[in-house]
């Protein structure tokens, strides 16, 4: 058992293989092995939030080059509810998925959806966005709907501010949220499932320092950058992430929630993150947005409307065998097609950003790629 005379364990089958960095950054590439498989790192996790990647099926995700995928324990609880799916058969066996999942606390969730969630020592209250109904969630419960999900990787439940808020709210909150990740510990009863704690702090690299020290006391698996990417300047958000990695254990992967843009990708990498999730490629997929080595393109703008030529000539996804005409044509036709394909089309994209970062650092030329890459992917591409 985890707990085996009164001490905490790391869990089984989990483990951290950092194979090299980058002589001219604090970028480093490496292994991270899990009970349903091996993800090269850094890792960029396709949100699944509700059981399954929108638009893609499992398969589909897989072609992407997709390794580790995200999981919501908000969304989930909700509906179908987590002893539901463990009834059948958890999470894997639900959604049909066999590699690896990373299931999300609950914390952020309760944050950005639900309507005056009031939060507390014990927890945190709010009303479901689904059907108003009043719920709780105390740290104790959210582990045990992750290890109800049977996922690989739980996250401790945090408490998340608003931005801008005074530094003594900023510090309650982090506080709460590092006393919080230890009662997460205390109740993990499932030896398979790595836990990882989330460092807060908001924009304060004090308060940010503060939470990584109190959270590396704990015998984490992994340790995550939480509160950033709410809506300040992408400098602070870099900022706040060098001020956090040096107080992180080089030996443990960290993890960058809900980030991002394909440059917020690079800078974390530059700055010592190992994995990431963000709704962007998917989202932005359904909306018509693609990303390319060039920058974004509008896949509903007129000037595509007689072009021959696919989105990216070697990309390898399902949307560039076909023309940007097509394309173009399927979304302004309300097709659902259109949609699906530029999900392929983005999740396949920031997987072979990922690839490529690994590439650069295996080689020790990622310092001098960045700055090649900065005002190019991030632009709009004509
Ligand atoms: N906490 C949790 N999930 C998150 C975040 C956080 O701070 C963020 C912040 N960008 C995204 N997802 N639990
Ligand atoms: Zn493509």
């Amino acid at each position: 058992i985890r707990k085996a005379q009164g001490e905490f364990a790391l869990a089984e089958d989990f483990g951290f293989n950092l194979q090299g960095s980058d002589p001219h950054s604090s970028a480093r590439f490496g292994e991270l092995h899990t009970p349903r498989g091996t993800v090269e790192t850094p890792v960029f996790m396709p949100v699944g939030t509700l059981g399954t990647v929108k638009g893609l099926t499992v398969d589909q995700v897989k072609t992407t080059g997709a390794s580790l995928i995200l999981g919501n324990t908000y969304h989930l609880a909700l509906r179908p509810g987590s002893e539901r799916v463990e009834r059948l058969g958890g999470l894997h066996e639900f959604m049909g998925w066999d590699g690896p999942i990373l299931t999300d606390s609950g914390g952020f969730q309760i944050f950005s959806l639900s309507q005056c969630a009031k939060i507390t020592e014990q927890g945190a209250t709010f009303q479901s966005h689904i059907d108003g109904r009043k719920l709780e969630l105390t740290p104790e419960e959210s582990i045990r709907i992750q290890e109800r999900l049977g996922s690989d990787i739980a996250m401790v439940l945090d408490h998340v501010v608003a931005l801008p808020a005074e530094r003594e709210v900023v510090r309650d909150a982090m506080q709460r949220s590092t006393r919080w990740a230890s009662r997460c510990l205390e109740v993990a009863s499932r030896q398979q499932q790595a836990k990882f704690a989330i460092v807060q702090g908001g924009l304060d690299v004090e308060l940010r320092q503060e939470s990584a020290q109190g959270l590396t006391q704990l015998p984490f698996d992994g340790y995550a950058v939480g509160g950033l990417s709410v809506g300040e300047p992408p400098p602070e958000m870099y900022r706040m992430i060098a001020a956090t990695t040096p107080f992180l254990p080089a030996d443990k992967p960290r993890y960058l929630m809900g980030v991002g843009r394909p440059i917020d990708l690079l800078e974390g990498i530059a700055r010592g993150i190992d994995m990431f999730d963000c709704v962007m490629p998917t989202r932005n997929g359904r909306n018509a947005l693609a990303f390319t080595w060039q920058g974004t393109l509008r896949m509903r703008n007129a000037k595509h409307a007689d072009d021959r030529r696919p989105i990216d000539e070697t990309c390898p996804c399902l949307a560039c065998r076909h023309s940007r005409a097509y394309l173009r044509h399927l979304f302004i036709a309300g097709e659902m097609l259109g949609p699906i394909l530029l999900t392929h089309h983005n999740l396949t994209f920031y997987q072979q950003l990922m690839s490529a970062a690994r590439k650069h650092i295996a080689a020790g030329s990622f310092g001098e790629w960045l700055p090649t890459q900065r005002g190019v992917i991030d632009s709009i591409s004509q």
